[in-house]
């Protein structure tokens, strides 16, 4: 059995908390999987695919009721609200211990409880680190076999006493023994997804999608990681990693942080319209940094599959996402044709007739999506046919540059440098972008934020810009350069202006040859912005108006924006690094002196 003893006792204290029938350990095998697919046939939230078109792949559909991340029902239960920060929902974590009990107690009566031991990064990095996964869904155990890596590899590499995360997960639906099954059980009145940064333990109650179930990925690997990472000194981001080769075959690796549903799985899987340039992707989502003792930051991508956003995936935008889901894939809220494969909006034409994601008959004709916008696909990081060699590395990938961007239809340039590390830490706390469909709330709304971790930061998010300031004073050397993206800039008719997808790699060519100190940029009072001509747009079909319009300093627009910035600082009191206000002041000041001149 179990040579660790405090996993072995932690097993049997919510094994007799939950009350499960049974309790299984998942050893990550292929049967296993198989296994968890054919309860999900049998109870008939799955459906196969057509075996020749989708070989070995299912659609899943979930409760319309639980379809997307609930950050209002996300907690970060820290010993005091203030370490929680302003931008976390916080609980004293001896009343959420309570109300957690009294939900858990006997919650899995009737089900299997499956204790899933997982690796967030390659076993044996030396910044990777362990978790252990209990819940009593099939779903989230056939997922996390795709998203992470799991089984008795992850057992012997935790030995007697290692460290591991613990993370207690259930859908709180306990099925007594007259109850029938719901197709997918949830329970979205008394959902909890709590976090103990402290302890570093999370509980998640009531879901069985996505972030709120999948628990090694954003609850581990960016809100318990991310306080790790404040403690141990190193960074948790929500970063795409894409390795950038030049025609001569330099290579650079860039990491990106966007927020959810804005671009990171399209960035890391694009292909150049640029001719001889290529992107590899090492990851999709998030991205582990830490200082090698060569100055250094390395970066792995702790997980082992995509979990990725399906409306708005096509061959035209991303084909080599397209290439990975030809097989071995689960399918979430997508529409099914009526040849037993799946659809989404953005794959191309609409067929005649679907089944929506809901289960329902769909026509082009109808007025509801027939994909959920947040309809995703789970698939192995593997089966990209764009991954790169080292993906796995253990020691990392070494990254240039950082990349920080979202969604503004204004006054945000297409591409902007940061002078040094502060104004880049500057540029990642102030980005907004307009909301999306990944988690619950209203879509389009603009909302700050910062380095695309607002929903994600474990802690107060002003002490985690300090962090980030602390970390660019103790390794000054090779700190990756960073740059403030926007692909999403509309003109006065609500088109995008910028193309976007592979002519993105315009923008990483420009990006690489500043690294290299090639390309040439000019001072502005916002940042330092492409001179006239370096970014290479060679057949590209852009007019002179649409290029103003990108890479204008829309001086009135920041003028605008900085009273907005000025109030969400001081939302965190007196906590804002100082670096960070004299950076506010010193745009504002310069801002207004180019007012002056204009
Ligand atoms: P999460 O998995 O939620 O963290 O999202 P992500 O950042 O990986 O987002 P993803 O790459 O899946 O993009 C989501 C949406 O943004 C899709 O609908 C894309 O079509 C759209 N998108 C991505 N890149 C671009 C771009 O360069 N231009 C435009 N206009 N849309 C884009
Ligand atoms: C996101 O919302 O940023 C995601 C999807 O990557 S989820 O795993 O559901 O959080
Ligand atoms: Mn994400």
């Amino acid at each position: 059995m179990l040579k660790h003893e405090r996993l072995a006792d932690w097993l049997e204290e919510i094994r007799s908390l939950c009350e499960p029938d049974s309790l299984v350990i998942c050893n990550g095998s292929t049967e296993e999987y198989n296994q968890m697919m054919n309860l999900l046939l049998k109870s008939g939230a799955a459906r196969k695919l057509n075996e020749t078109k989708r070989p070995n792949s299912y659609l899943v559909r979930s409760d319309p009721a639980d379809v997307a991340r609930v950050e209002s029902r996300t907690y970060i239960c820290s010993e005091s609200e203030g370490e929680a920060g302003p931008n976390n929902n916080w609980e004293d974590p001896e009343t959420m211990k309570a109300t957690l009990h009294g939900l858990f107690k006997g919650c899995m009566r009737g089900r299997v409880m499956y204790v899933i031991p997982f690796s967030m990064g390659p076993v044996g990095s030396p910044i990777a680190h362990i978790g252990v996964e209990i819940t009593d869904s099939p779903y989230v155990v056939a997922s996390m076999h795709i998203m992470t890596r799991v089984g008795e590899k992850v057992l012997e590499n935790l030995g007697r006493d290692g460290e591991f995360v613990p993370c207690v997960h259930s859908v709180g639906i306990p099925l007594e023994s007259e109850d029938e099954d719901s197709i997918w059980p949830c329970n979205p009145e008394n959902l909890y997804v709590a976090h103990f940064p402290e302890t570093k333990e999370i509980w998640s109650f009531g879901s069985g999608y996505g972030g709120n179930a999948l628990l090694g990925k954003k609850c581990f690997a960016l809100r318990i990681a991310s306080a790790m990472a404040k403690e141990q000194g190193w960074l948790a981001e929500h970063m795409l990693i894409l390795k950038l080769t030049n025609p001569e075959g330099t290579s650079r690796y860039i990491a990106g942080a966007f927020p959810s549903a804005c671009g990171k799985t399209n960035l890391a899987m694009l292909i150049p319209t640029i001719p001889d340039w290529k992107v590899e992707t090492v990851g999709d989502d998030i991205c582990w940094m830490k200082f090698r003792p060569d100055g250094r930051l390395y970066a792995i991508n702790p997980e082992a599959g995509f979990f990725g956003v399906a409306p708005g995936t096509g061959m035209e935008s991303n084909p080599n996402a397209m290439r990975s889901l030809e097989k071995d894939c689960i399918f979430t809220n997508v529409a099914e044709t009526d040849d037993g494969d799946v659809w989404w909006e953005g794959m191309g034409p609409a067929p005649a007739h679907l089944i929506d994601w809901k289960g329902n008959d769909w026509t082009p004709k109808s007025n509801e999506p027939a994909a959920h916008p947040n309809a995703r696909f789970t698939v192995s990081a593997a089966q990209c046919p764009a991954i790169a060699e080292e993906w796995e590395e253990l020691s990392g990938v070494p990254i240039s540059a950082i990349l920080f961007g979202g969604r503004r239809a204004t006054v945000v340039p297409l591409v902007n440098e940061a002078r040094d590390w502060v104004q880049g830490t500057f540029f990642g706390s102030i980005v907004s972008s307009e909301k999306t469909a990944a988690a619950d709330g209203k879509i389009g709304e603009l909302r700050r934020d910062p380095m695309a971790m607002l929903p994600f930061c474990g802690y107060n998010m002003a002490d985690y810009w300090s962090h980030w300031i602390n970390m660019g004073k103790k390794n000054k050397d090779f700190l990756p350069k960073i740059f403030y993206v926007n692909w999403f800039r509309k003109d006065g008719e609500g088109n995008f202006v910028w193309p976007g997808f592979g002519e993105n790699s315009r923008v990483l060519k420009w990006i690489f040859d500043r690294i290299e100190g090639k390309a040439s940029a000019i001072e502005t009072p916002i940042g330092n912005l492409p001179s006239p001509n370096s970014i290479d747009l060679e057949g590209l079909n852009l007019s002179e108006r649409d290029l103003d319009n990108l890479l204008k300093v829309e001086i009135d627009g920041w003028l605008e924006e900085i009273p907005l910035i000025r109030d969400y600082y001081s939302s965190y009191g007196n906590k804002v690094p100082k670096e960070l206000e004299n950076e506010l002041n010193v745009l504002t000041e310069k801002l207004r002196r180019a007012k002056k001149v204009a």
